[in-house]
């Protein structure tokens, strides 16, 4: 690695061209290179590269391939928090861009990780997806426990609750706040979505989800049918009554 420091020292990423960039910022965000990846984002955006492009081709895929190392013991918890960092770094450069729309919010979400679990990239990409297509959204961050959910609920009266689990030892909970939810008789005052990369379609309805999101983008086309589904019921009655 620390080869690979200096040699990503001495290269000036401008002078690659996409596909080698791209191949580049794979690489710095394997060995957690920060400053790397946020010029990378940069260069790529002033390529003319839409920002989704960006994020999934050079930051989600390369947080792919870390993954599969990690997983399979080559990668460790340091270095794949230095990954994480990475990413971050080109997130924060993207999210304004995400998220810009200049109209009234269409909907709004509370997201949080559940309780346990302190994975948040894929919760921060869904939250920037959401606030690009139009939502208000209060990203409660990790390790939530119902409480939490609750809280943030009766405060801000969202539309939708949003919960993210990435441990099959955590995902069970989700269920926890759903039941919860439906003892205190406050389960159809929302749209619970679900997700995670452990979780599929069969376990979002076993827990008693809406429904389950593969990706972000599935997440904003599902919050979006489903809000206006529910919004059409609504409205429903009152033109019975007119
Ligand atoms: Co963790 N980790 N990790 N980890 N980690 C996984 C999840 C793992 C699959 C790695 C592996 O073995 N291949 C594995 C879980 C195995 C399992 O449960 N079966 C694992 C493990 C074991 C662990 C620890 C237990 C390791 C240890 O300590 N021995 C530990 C647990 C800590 C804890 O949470 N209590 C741990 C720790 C960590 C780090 C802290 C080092 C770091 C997290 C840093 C951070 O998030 N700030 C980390 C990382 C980075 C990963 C991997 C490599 C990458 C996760 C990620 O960010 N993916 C991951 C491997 C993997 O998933 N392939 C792994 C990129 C992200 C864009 O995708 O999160 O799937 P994802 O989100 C997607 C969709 O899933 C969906 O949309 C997103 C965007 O498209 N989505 C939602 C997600 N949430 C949603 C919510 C929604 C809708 C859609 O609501 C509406």
């Amino acid at each position: 690695m620390a080869d690979d420091q200096n040699q990503t020292d001495d290269l000036d990423l401008n002078t690659l061209n996409d596909e080698e960039l791209v191949e580049q910022m794979h690489d710095d965000l394997y060995n957690g290179l920060k400053e790397e990846i946020e010029e990378g984002t940069r260069i790529l955006l002033a390529r003319g590269w839409a920002p989704e492009k960006v994020l999934n081709q050079a930051l989600v895929e390369g947080m792919r391939i870390v993954g599969i190392d990690f997983r399979d013991g080559i990668l460790f918890v340091p270095e794949v928090l230095l990954a994480a960092n990475a990413m971050k770094g080109g997130m924060e450069i993207l999210r304004p861009l995400l998220a810009e729309t200049g109209v009234e919010p269409i909907g709004k979400m509370v997201i949080g990780t559940v309780k346990g679990d302190i994975h948040d990239i894929g919760k921060n990409l869904v939250s920037m997806m959401m606030e690009g297509a139009g939502f208000e959204v209060i990203d409660i961050g990790i390790n939530n426990p119902v409480d939490s959910y609750l809280a943030a609920l009766e405060e801000h009266e969202p539309d939708i609750l949003g919960m993210s689990a990435l441990l099959t030892t955590t995902m069970p909970y989700m269920k926890v706040v759903i039941d919860e939810l439906k003892t205190r008789g406050l389960r159809d005052d929302y749209i619970v979505l679900v997700g995670g990369a452990p979780l599929n379609e069969q376990f979002g309805k076993a827990v008693g989800a809406d429904a389950y999101c593969r990706d972000a983008a599935i997440a904003v086309e599902t919050a979006k049918a489903l809000l206006m589904a529910r919004r059409a019921v609504q409205r429903q009655p009152q033109a019975m009554a007119n």
